[in-house]
């Protein structure tokens, strides 16, 4: 039986949260796709988890964390994590597989990935989390990427690695931000046979193992990474991360039997944010965005940037929910809109004086679409920060949620109130 959860918007939903709270009666929690550009965390035990390549099913004891087929692996970043997590008391034994089958970034794809940013100059740039990720998968697509399972062919490996940085060469030699010499290609590879080593224990085949796991029945849930507007396929392109964060990138990933999935739950912030570039049709650019931003703590947890902040966009989480099917909505964050007197939320877009209800596919587009709003009565009076059912919140918010949930057309299952485990209420 397997349960997905999915970013609907442009990521740091909530998703971490959530997996957590699910992870409970799992026995698998598996990434599917992305690397570690992701920042999920988890507040439990008094404690604040931030998972970036590892699967957040960690902090469970009885769950087996799947690192799938679909995500690109930083191997130092993998141990440096391991290490976090041990030391903030998780057992991480015998817990965690890694698929040989996934991509592995190297330093040099985190050096060009600050290279192409770097090119593109500040107006154009993607605001890449520079983890590697947009230069391995592009090797992972033209089909020279490095994957865990070379690190046990070792020629292969070496071969590979050494075409890899020939290319590399030619294309960045000259750039002073491009410095690997001869020596450093002979130390990296030295390094590589070390890890090689060390990695082995955490090495499954990843579709024997998932397969396995879905005919005894298993409950897997996958953690999805990024967002349906960062997909390559299906985000604000350009403007995207390289993998697919959609639930076709589950499935693919993962090696999932679709007809083994029982739920697909997209995680929607109560308002809109957005981390690096790329069109934001709700931004606010005033005191409310400010105050959003404050009280939201948006902060991204990988790279610490501050995350942009508008209001909640319909029109795009419509659209999202058209790409990933959700069977029901966990909405998050809804304690931070306690502070406002009015709510605003997206229904709309104008574009050229015409009104549309579609998310357009280009960038171009989107970039100059108005928002149109509906406005809806705040419920300061009566914060839900804290609560515990549904039961205590005024009927002003009760009809916000279900308005959300009609326009819609998928039920919102459980509603946010506060970052801890729980803060986490039945909405149904
Ligand atoms: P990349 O590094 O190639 O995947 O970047 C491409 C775009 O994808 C965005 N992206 C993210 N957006 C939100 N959250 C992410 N994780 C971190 C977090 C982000 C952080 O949890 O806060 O700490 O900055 C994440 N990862 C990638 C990225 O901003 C680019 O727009
Ligand atoms: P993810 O990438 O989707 O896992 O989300 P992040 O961890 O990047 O960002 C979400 C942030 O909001 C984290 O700091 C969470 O602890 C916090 N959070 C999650 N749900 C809620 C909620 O309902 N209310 C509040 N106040 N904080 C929340
Ligand atoms: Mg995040």
């Amino acid at each position: 039986m397997t349960t997905i959860i999915l970013g609907a918007q442009f990521g740091d939903e909530g998703k971490g949260k959530l997996v957590d709270v699910l992870c409970r009666s799992a026995d698998i929690c598996a990434r599917s796709a992305g690397g570690s550009n992701a920042g999920h965390t988890v507040v439990a035990n008094g404690i604040t988890y931030d998972f970036h390549l590892l699967p957040s099913g960690l902090v469970h004891e009885q769950c087996t964390n799947v690192i799938g087929s679909g995500v690109v692996a930083h191997i130092p970043s993998f141990f440096d994590e391991l290490e976090a997590a041990q030391s903030k008391g998780l057992n991480t034994e015998g817990r965690i597989k890694i698929s040989n089958r996934a991509h592995i970034v190297l330093d040099l794809h985190r050096t060009v990935d600050g290279l192409e940013e770097e090119e593109l100059g500040k107006n154009k740039s993607i605001g890449t989390t520079k983890r590697g990720i947009g230069p391995t998968y592009a090797n992972k697509a033209s089909r020279n990427g490095l994957r865990i399972a070379d690190l046990y062919t070792w020629d292969t490996f070496e071969e590979k690695f050494r075409r890899l940085v020939a290319g590399y060469r030619k294309r960045f030699g000259h750039l002073e931000g491009f410095s690997y010499d001869d020596a450093a290609v002979e130390a990296e590879l030295v390094r590589y046979k070390e890890y090689a080593e060390r990695l082995k224990p955490f090495v499954v085949d990843a579709v024997t193992y998932m397969s396995k796991a879905t005919a005894s029945n298993k409950r897997i849930i996958v953690e999805g990474a990024n967002a349906l507007l960062l997909d390559i396929d299906y985000g604000t392109y350009p403007f995207v991360t390289s993998s697919n964060a959609s639930l076709g990138g589950c499935i693919t990933g993962l090696a999932l039997n679709p007809l083994a999935i029982k739920e697909i739950i997209g995680v929607v912030k109560a308002y809109t944010t957005r981390v690096g570039g790329g069109p934001f049709p709700t931004e606010l650019f005033d005191e409310v965005g400010e105050q959003i931003a404050t009280i939201g703590h948006e902060i991204g947890v990988t790279t610490k940037r501050k995350r942009r902040c508008g209001w909640l966009d319909l029109v795009l989480v419509k659209y999202s929910h058209s790409v990933n099917h959700y069977t029901s909505i966990n909405l998050t964050k809804l304690d931070i809109l306690d502070a406002f007197d009015e709510i605003k939320v997206c229904e709309a877009y104008e574009v050229d004086g015409q009104i549309i209800e579609d998310f357009p596919a280009d960038a171009e587009t989107l970039a100059k679409v108005k928002p149109v709003y509906k406005s809806y009565p705040g419920w300061k009076s009566s914060p839900i920060m804290n609560t515990t059912s549904i039961k205590q919140w005024s009927q002003t918010t009760v009809d916000y949620v279900r308005h959300i949930e009609e326009f819609l057309g998928v039920k919102i299952s459980s509603v946010g109130v506060g970052p801890k485990r729980e803060h986490l209420i039945e909405a149904e």
